[in-house]
């Protein structure tokens, strides 16, 4: 069963921000689909199974911007 995660991003402005985060999330494996909400700061993941935080945390600063932690 899939499972859903949702990250709080610090830092995205615009749409290639959104692009930027898409990107390095959806290069995960494991990762089945990524929906970035550019309002709320906030990424939503798809995977199969469960995929450590800091795996997210790596990615989303390498992309440039903040991992802030997975919201309630
Ligand atoms: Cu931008």
């Amino acid at each position: 069963m899939a499972i859903t995660k949702t990250l709080n991003v610090e830092g995205m402005s615009c749409k290639h921000c959104v692009m930027n985060v898409s990107k390095a999330l959806s290069a995960i494996p494991g990762v089945k689909k990524v929906d970035v909400n550019l309002d709320k700061g906030l990424a939503k993941v798809k995977m199969e199974s469960d995929i450590s935080d800091s795996v997210f945390g790596a990615a989303i600063t390498e992309a440039g911007y903040d991992f802030k932690g997975v919201a309630a």
